[in-house]
């Protein structure tokens, strides 16, 4: 039987530093109307929805910096709080992200998932993957990217939740209310992020995003245009690939154009299916709702074959992913080559490996000496065997006389 949910990306053009958040919501609600009037259940809005993108600039002041940040129930705030209303007077769900500050006074980038028909919050995440520096860049003209100067990594991991009433009929009792999770920017990257919701039976993942068109995440060399194209390539790709590997519908809404007239951040918000095929996506770099209508039964195709966990997952090699957070490369096999000394006609080479891992032969020789050919001239080799684990070998090769 189809599950099939209305669902909208509300993405929010440019928002200046002097922007006030009665503004944006009022925006935000505009956004909201619209939705309502094309029968959308669900509207996903971007990551730090109602200020500017302020992790671009280094705040020194301690007072400046808390006034980014929501203090006491987003819900409820006098500035914040006509967003919920709206939605619970449209009878609207939807998820949004702020910056959030806490009565313990720790400071999360956070969203949370707001039902319209219950009037509450059904479920909060506070990002995990926090991308950019601590230290502010040294070079005057760079646009920093602070996050990790401003946020602690979220402490809520990354939990599916049910949500009631948007679904009507007997699927319900088969398959129960549907399941959603939420991640912010950044963790769109990591495979782990989605495989962990995933491993829950995620149906529709919301993502709301900031992503500068150019800065640290593309190469130096582009040039803005081309900077642009990439960023909005590996956007799509992640959302498409990972919505595929997990069987899940995906949204992304995006914070795009240009803030305070120059920082450009890209667009693209867009809805994908289970099958990592994009629904529907923005076309416009300002305020824009992208909908699709979204039959939820078609994640079943995924999870019950090609992606069915239980089925096919191998655990016992995946223990790297939780045990390792940097890259650990097999040893070098290697450590030290050179070309000692010439000796009449013949040239004699030394080299340290390891002793374990490292078969030697003419054709590890032939790679390492290209100019000499250990194969057409008698050769030799000594292994000096010390107490190490490395090796010390000393051979000797007449120069191929092609050389
Ligand atoms: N907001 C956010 O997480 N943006 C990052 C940009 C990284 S550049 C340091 C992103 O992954 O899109």
């Amino acid at each position: 039987m189809p599950r099939v949910l209305r669902l909208a990306a509300a993405q929010l053009g440019a928002i200046h530093s002097t922007d006030s958040r009665t503004h944006v919501v009022g925006r935000m609600i505009t956004l909201l109307e619209s939705a309502a009037a094309e029968e959308v259940q669900v509207v996903l809005f971007p990551e730090l929805a109602f200020t500017t993108f302020f992790p671009r600039f280094l705040i020194n002041d301690e007072q400046e910096l808390e006034s980014w940040f929501e203090h006491g129930d987003v819900t409820t705030n006098t500035e914040t709080r006509p967003l919920f209303d709206k939605a619970k007077e449209l009878q609207i769900d939807i998820c949004v992200g702020y910056a959030e500050a806490t009565d313990e006074g720790k400071h999360f980038n956070t969203c949370v998932y707001f039902s319209g028909r219950e009037g509450r919050v059904l479920s909060k995440y506070r990002k995990v993957h926090l991308p950019g520096t601590f230290e502010p860049s040294d070079d005057p003209n760079a646009v920093h990217h602070l996050e990790k100067r401003y946020f602690e990594p979220g402490d809520l991991g990354f939990q599916a939740f049910r949500v009631p009433g948007l679904e009507e009929g007997g699927s319900l009792v088969e398959r129960g209310d549907p399941i959603f999770g939420m991640m912010i920017c950044n963790d769109r990257r990591w495979a782990e992020s989605w495989r962990v919701l995933g491993l829950q039976g995620v149906e529709i993942v919301l993502v709301g995003f900031n992503t500068p068109a150019f800065g640290h995440h593309t190469p130096k060399s582009l040039d803005p245009e081309e900077s642009e194209r990439m960023a909005l390539f590996h956007h799509k790709l992640v959302m498409q690939a990972h919505s595929y590997t997990n069987a899940t519908y995906s949204l992304a809404a995006a914070r795009s154009g240009y803030d305070d007239g120059k920082h450009k951040l890209i667009a693209g918000s867009c809805i994908v299916d289970p099958e990592g095929q994009l629904l529907a996506e923005a076309k416009t770099l300002g305020d824009e709702l992208v909908i699709a209508e979204c039959d939820l039964e078609l994640c079943r195709q995924g999870k019950e074959k090609i992606f069915a966990f239980e089925k096919h997952r191998r655990t016992e090699h995946y223990g790297r992913i939780t045990e390792q957070t940097g890259v650990v490369e097999p040893p070098k096999l290697v450590m030290a080559a050179d070309l000692e000394s010439s000796q009449g006609g013949a040239q004699v080479h030394r080299m340290l490996v390891d002793r374990d891992n490292y078969d030697l032969d003419k054709t590890i020789l032939k790679g390492l000496w290209p100019s000499v050919s250990p194969f057409d001239v008698p050769w030799s080799v000594n292994g000096s065997d010390g107490s190490s684990e490395e090796q010390q070998f000393e051979f000797a090769t007449a120069k191929h006389p092609q050389a």
